[in-house]
């Protein structure tokens, strides 16, 4: 079934759209970057279809009908953490480590051999912050993956695992980052963002690097010519000013480097974890979340649905309301969403499946590689792969 979202253009036609509301749509059809107050406002009053009448323009501006995806797997290699993120479902405290799991460098290059022959262009390292995993363990894996697979893309480590390794080393962030480069990091995920500002971060995760630390190493990054992701936990306590708060932190940022590849809501997920008592947000919320980060966030250009997180459904969903990216095929390799409750109890999908997932709304599936260069356009309407 294709589906058509509504066009800018009826958005002007609609005599009952608030006149603040309409400023902003004026803004959209010219190209120009919203105030805080302006994202505010759309969180506070755009109704999902305003809002994803302005997200789509701006997708299809930028992206014509192509959503992008990657071949990728995980490696986790501890859920055992020093932190104690109240919103986390997957971490185990150090004392409590035989209920967790640590992975052996030759578990690791296991699972990168798995891959051997096979068209994969990434893997993703992250996990838990490990006392005893320090800086010179994970510079042997970068090498150790890097000799063994020259090809594959090492998108590896949170700002919060780079900020400890490379304390714990005593090391300047600089330098650190500096020699996991050159080990072999290519790229940082955006994990580890959640909520910048302190009121909200101080209650769902007091105790690990805060949101200037977490920008500064991604600056560094930048600086040292990597690139990197950045995410945004939302759904939880904080209020409409914190997300827009989040947002224009990374957007200055964004200004200044130029080094974020794309920008990824998280849902919060409820089970398991010290915040289970909080609802989840509804579809509806979660669809006007990402058709405001993608009006707000106007130097990113990419917006990615992770969909181990938000379930394959709900992702395809989102594709209608400003995203341009579903991540990849994972092949069961991560569990930090499973245990938080996610429908997606073992998340794998073919590229195939991806594919289709795409194709059967209308637009065009684009395998892209790490830093979104397009490998491979899926172009017929029967999607067939090699
Ligand atoms: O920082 C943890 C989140 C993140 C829960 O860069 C939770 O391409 C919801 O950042 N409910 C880590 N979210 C994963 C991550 C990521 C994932 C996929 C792609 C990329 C990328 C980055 O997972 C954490 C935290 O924000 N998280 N627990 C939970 N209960
Ligand atoms: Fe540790 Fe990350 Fe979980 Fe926080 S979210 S407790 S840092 S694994």
């Amino acid at each position: 079934m294709i589906i058509k979202p509504l066009s800018l253009s009826s958005v002007f036609n609609d005599s009952s759209i608030d006149k603040g509301l309409l400023t902003i749509a004026d803004k959209v059809k010219n190209n120009e970057r919203l105030t805080e107050e302006e994202g505010v406002l759309l969180f506070e009053k755009g109704a999902l279809g305003f809002v994803g009448a302005l997200a789509n323009h701006i997708a299809e501006r930028l992206h014509g009908g192509k959503v992008y995806f990657n071949r990728n797997f995980h490696i986790e290699p501890t859920n055992v953490c020093v932190f104690t993120c109240n919103f986390c479902s997957y971490s185990r405290l150090y004392k409590n480590k035989d209920e967790g799991w640590e992975l052996t460098m030759e578990q690791m290059m296991d699972m990168v051999r798995k891959y051997d022959g096979q068209p994969v262009t990434e893997v993703h390292i992250v996990g838990g912050v490990h006392p005893k995993m320090n800086l010179e363990f994970f510079c042997e894996l970068l090498s150790n993956i890097r000799a063994h697979r020259p090809d594959l893309h090492i998108k590896g480590f949170t700002a919060v695992e780079l900020d400890y390794m490379i304390r714990k080393a005593k090391l300047s962030l600089e330098e650190g980052m500096q020699k996991l480069k050159e080990a072999g990091l290519q790229s940082l995920p955006g994990g580890g963002a959640e909520i910048f500002h302190p009121d909200v971060r101080n209650v769902i995760c007091p105790d690990k690097v805060d949101g200037d630390g977490w920008l500064r190493i991604h600056e560094i990054a930048h600086n040292l010519g990597m690139h990197s992701n950045a995410t945004m936990l939302y759904g939880h306590v904080e209020n409409y000013g914190h997300r827009v708060d989040h947002m224009s932190r990374l957007r200055e940022l964004q200004d200044k480097t130029g080094g974020f590849n794309c920008f990824i809501p998280l849902k919060f997920r409820n089970q398991g974890n010290d915040m289970s008592h909080i609802a989840e947000s509804t579809i509806v919320e979660d669809l006007r979340m990402y058709a405001i980060a993608r009006i707000f966030m106007d130097n990113f250009r990419n917006l990615k649905a992770y969909w181990p997180m938000l379930g394959r459904q709900t992702a395809q969903l989102t594709l209608s309301f400003g995203v341009n990216d579903l991540d990849g095929t994972i092949d069961d390799t991560t569990k930090i969403y499973s245990m938080a409750g996610a429908e997606e109890q073992s998340p794998a999908l073919s590229t195939e499946e991806l594919c289709n997932m795409i194709d059967s709304i209308g637009r065009i599936p684009v395998e892209r590689d790490t830093l979104y260069n397009e490998l491979k356009v899926y172009n017929n309407d029967a999607v067939t792969v090699d």
